[in-house]
């Protein structure tokens, strides 16, 4: 199976220059001008158009298991609907329930992922503390190409993690030269809130965001980072919606720590006027954590990502249909809490990022592929387009023009959170594995197509900061 991308611009997160790229066998072999290839191979024109690293979505949720229903949203579809939109690869989550054996919970997603028709990898849920999780860890990072633990600072009387498991949790992943990434909101402020709210009758959507101020997400944050910095790792915060937040990721990435953020396509446009929509339907497909927020967040958001103090760009795709959000119809804290994008992340982030002048290409690439990629340590093999490198590929048509609707989009949600937004900018062509799985409207995904990508651990790099700490060890004083 051989692949000529011909006469295209390709852009990396490094630089942009003209050149062909030959592909076979699912890996990129050639990368140059006026390339001579074999006979035979597939030839796709990329005249006018940027040949781009297939997009990394770093955080979503398919077919989860959720706030009593489960995401519509499966591995195939929503994979599928990904390379619609120019992403060929996502990393999803195993949330394992409070006393769950972390490896049975991770059997369990992989069984589920199966049906994936690009490629896939997981980060796992550390939900709970004992011994066996400790040890599965192990497994997980040493056997299973786990490298990064979740943990959700939200959802108490749930999924919720206190500090007692955080502390372990970040411990056990420093030993194994794993990351910790955090859903960052106190999880007790937030339940008192929901309580105090509904005592007083705000029991529709306009309640959500009352419940969740960002605040609570600034507080969570900030508590993750000195964690994560007593105890010696970096850390990975996930959807980063709000100014609290960023600020203090801010203020640590000055002090020189390795803290990572992740804005979701979603909290970049949307404002929290939608849970004031008059129609309940529409203002209950908006419930997802955090919240959309005021005005005044996005464009903070957008200055993160433009300073480099946020890195990567997510949807946090978990998608629940209208029937399922009317589950909260007389209490707001039982809307399953999810939101789609998937398809659309990245016409978003070129038309408001690049079309707004707020992005370079190269930097759209590296907040939609090549950071998600370094970060969680597949760099080179995915977020770039070089010899060697996986065939995951994104041909980018700059003036394609269309309206988001759910009407038309592939994803298997019945509401679309950028419904009527207009975007410029539109993948012409998605190459997986070397393979044309989308072309000019032409969805060719295969079930069961994808496959599991593995991530390295860090230890070495984690190796190299023991030795640091190992110089400042602290000793006890020796007394009389
Ligand atoms: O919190 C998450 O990331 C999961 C449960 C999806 N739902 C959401 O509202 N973000
Ligand atoms: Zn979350
Ligand atoms: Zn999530």
């Amino acid at each position: 199976m051989s692949l000529l991308i011909k006469g295209g611009t390709v852009v990396t997160a490094d630089d942009e220059f003209r050149a062909d790229v030959y592909c076979e066998n699912g890996k990129i072999v050639a990368v140059g001008e006026n390339l001579d290839v074999p006979g035979g191979a597939e030839v796709v024109d990329a005249g006018g158009q940027y040949v781009m690293p297939g997009g990394i979505d770093p955080h979503t949720h398919m077919q989860l298991p959720f706030m009593g229903t489960v995401a519509s949203e499966d591995f195939y579809s929503g994979t599928a609907a990904a390379m619609a939109g120019g992403t060929t690869m996502i990393i999803d989550f195993v949330i394992p329930s409070p006393q769950q054996r972390l490896m049975e919970a991770y059997e369990t997603w992989r069984g589920w992922a199966q049906k994936a028709s690009a490629d896939y990898s997981f980060h796992v849920a550390v939900t709970w503390w004992d011994e066996t999780v400790h040890e599965d860890m192990g497994t997980l990072v040493r056997d299973h190409g786990v490298n990064s633990f979740k943990h959700f600072m939200a959802y108490k009387n749930a999924i919720m993690a206190d500090d007692e498991i955080l502390y372990n949790s970040f411990s056990r992943a420093l030993e194994l030269g794993a990351i910790p990434t955090v859903h960052a909101e106190n999880g007790e402020l937030v339940f008192q809130l929901q309580k105090k709210l509904i005592a007083e009758g705000i029991t529709g959507p306009e309640g959500h965001p009352l419940s969740r101020p960002p605040e609570a997400e600034g507080e969570a944050a900030n508590r993750a980072i000195r964690l994560a910095q007593v105890i010696g790792t970096p850390l990975y915060v996930v959807h980063v919606s709000a100014i609290q937040a960023l600020e203090e990721i801010t203020r640590a990435r000055g002090e020189g720590y390795r803290v990572f953020g992740e804005v979701l396509a979603g909290h970049l446009m949307i404002d929290d006027s939608v849970y004031r929509h008059e129609d309940w339907d529409v203002a209950a497909a908006h419930v997802m954590s955090p919240p959309f927020r005021a005005k005044e967040h996005q464009a903070a958001l957008w200055k993160g990502l433009q300073s480099g103090n946020l890195q990567t760009t997510a949807t946090d795709h978990c998608c629940f249909c209208a029937d399922q959000k009317a589950m909260g119809r007389d209490d707001f804290s039982k809307i399953p809490n999810g939101t789609g994008g998937v398809e659309d992340r990245m016409a978003v982030l070129w038309s408001q990022g690049v079309g707004k002048g707020r992005l370079t290409p190269s930097e759209f690439v590296a907040v939609t592929s090549a950071n998600a990629a370094k970060i969680f340590n597949i760099y080179p093999r995915k977020g770039s387009v070089a010899v060697g490198a996986d065939a995951d590929i994104v041909v980018w048509d700059p003036a394609a023009t269309k309206t988001i609707s759910a009407k038309t989009h592939h994803q298997k949600v019945d509401y679309n959170i950028f419904e009527g937004m207009e975007v410029t900018g539109l993948p012409s062509h998605t190459i997986s594995q070397g393979k044309v799985t989308y072309k000019e409207g032409d969805l060719r995904a295969v079930e069961g197509a994808g496959n599991y990508v593995n991530r390295p651990n860090f230890a070495p790099y984690y190796a190299a900061m023991e030795k640091r700490n190992e110089l400042n060890k602290p000793t006890a004083v020796k007394r009389g």
